[in-house]
């Protein structure tokens, strides 16, 4: 590769000029190249692999931020690279750090133990859709129950208008990486644990997302784990956004502070962004390190595997039902989407006072359903392990239920099993309406 005269980056500018100062070998955006002089032509050394990671970090560092999240190949004692402990994390054995001077790591670290670069991009929480005013209730009432917490201890509509889950979620945690909780409203009497920020607003939710999906998930009157303990860790702003960075350090902090609760503790996260390799890495060291994450598939009604988390390998990727038991519109699909739960309309706590509720859309609002059924199954099978309790959710879950879904997108249905049913660790009585495969054993009910 021959390069010379170049002027349409500022930054390669700068780097042939220190290489055409004398440097042989040096290392631009982490990535060693080496180069030497013949007459006046700068020859470079640089195997085809290099140039392609070359020519994505050049068009990631064409965004609006020069700050890049690295992860590393081995481990290493950033602290004596002069890296802060608040500028890198640790998931299990995933390591890296954010780099907030675009030319800081040259003289910091060698490109042998660097692994994976990426921009540290934007992520937002999922936007929903108001409800029709119409339907508001200005008070939260005793006798409320949302459809869909409604629909999930049932096989097949009608809603008989009860919940009547096999438990309550007693001593799971549910770490609800949103825009923070609204700690006093009425639903989280005695459930909130101390979170953290990494926001810089401080605690509190003035958005509304975060209190919205943490009702869904252990509110005492709307939620699905009633009993379940719920921890906001913000790492969305009062806007809804908030970046990479923050919600992998959210993910660290969930991790590290379950080990020492020692309580069972899933992650949910009803937010998303463009694809990055980094962040489910994150996702995916979380669930090896015991702690199942579950996200919003997205509301883009197009593929879910373009986004992250929800990408992650691991991730237990959500997508939105409605009260008739078909598909939302709005919601993501396709191959990493894991299981379908109700979406439209739902019914959570709002902000505005202690006892306001409100009507929202979206996966996000799918998402703490399968987190709260998770805290019920580590409730009475404990969290040993997070491949019994996937399995018990996935064996649980009600298959062809569910109208409109596309052939490359599982038609799983969440499902939990109602206290009057004489369940197994793992029944799998399917429903009557459109069977598909029938299942091995059959779930018997009481009589
Ligand atoms: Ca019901």
């Amino acid at each position: 590769m021959v390069a010379n005269g170049c002027k349409w980056l500022q930054m390669v500018c700068k780097w042939l000029q220190m290489v055409a100062n004398g440097l042989q070998s040096h290392f631009f955006l982490g990535i060693q190249i080496k180069s030497f002089h013949l007459g006046k032509i700068m020859l470079i050394r640089l195997p085809l692999v290099r140039l392609l990671q070359l020519l994505q970090l050049l068009v990631i560092s064409g965004g609006s931020s020069n700050e890049r999240i690295v992860t590393l190949k081995k481990w290493v004692n950033l602290r004596e690279l002069g890296i802060k402990r608040e500028d890198s994390f640790q998931i299990g054995t995933l390591v890296g750090f954010i780099e907030r001077n675009p030319f800081s790591m040259e003289t910091k670290i060698s490109s042998d133990i660097l692994d994976t670069i990426e921009q540290n991009k934007n992520v937002s929480s999922f936007p929903y859709e108001e409800i029709d005013p119409r339907h508001a209730v200005p008070e939260l009432k005793n006798t409320i129950l949302p459809w869909g917490i409604d629909r999930i201890d049932q096989f097949e509509l009608p809603l008989d208008s009860k919940y009547l889950p096999f438990r309550y979620g007693e001593n799971s945690v549910v770490y609800m990486l949103d825009t923070g909780i609204y700690t006093k409203h009425v639903e989280f009497k005695n459930k909130i644990l101390k979170g953290a920020d990494f926001t810089g607003e401080g605690p509190g939710d003035k958005n509304g997302h975060g209190t919205h999906t943490s009702s869904t998930a252990v509110g005492e009157t709307m939620g699905v784990a009633k009993k379940a303990k719920v921890v906001p860790v913000k790492v969305l702003n009062s806007r809804g956004s908030g970046t990479y960075w923050g919600v992998i350090k959210g993910i660290e902090w969930a991790v590290n502070h379950s080990k020492e609760n020692k309580k069972c503790a899933v992650i949910n996260m009803s937010l998303g962004g463009g694809f990055s390799k980094i962040l489910n890495l994150a996702v995916d060291a979380a669930t090896a390190n015991n702690v199942l994450v579950v996200v919003a598939a997205g509301n883009s009604a197009n593929n879910a595997c373009l986004y992250s988390p929800g990408s992650a390998s691991s991730a237990i990727t959500v997508g939105s039902t409605t009260s008739e038991d078909k598909l939302s519109t709005f919601s993501s699909y396709g191959n990493c989407t894991k299981i379908l739960a109700p979406g439209s309309n739902i019914l959570g706590a709002g902000i505005s006072n202690r006892r306001a509720i409100r009507y929202a859309s979206g996966t996000s609002m799918s998402a703490p359903h399968v987190s709260g059924a998770i805290a019920l199954i580590m409730s009475k099978y404990g969290c040993a392990s997070v491949n019994k309790t996937l399995r018990i959710l996935y064996d649980w879950e009600l298959r062809g239920v569910i109208g409109g879904v596309p052939q490359n997108t599982p038609n799983k249905m969440l499902h939990i099993p109602n206290k009057h049913d004489n369940f197994t660790m793992i029944p799998t009585k399917q429903p009557t309406k459109q069977p598909t495969k029938q299942p091995t054993k059959k779930l018997t009910k009481k009589k």
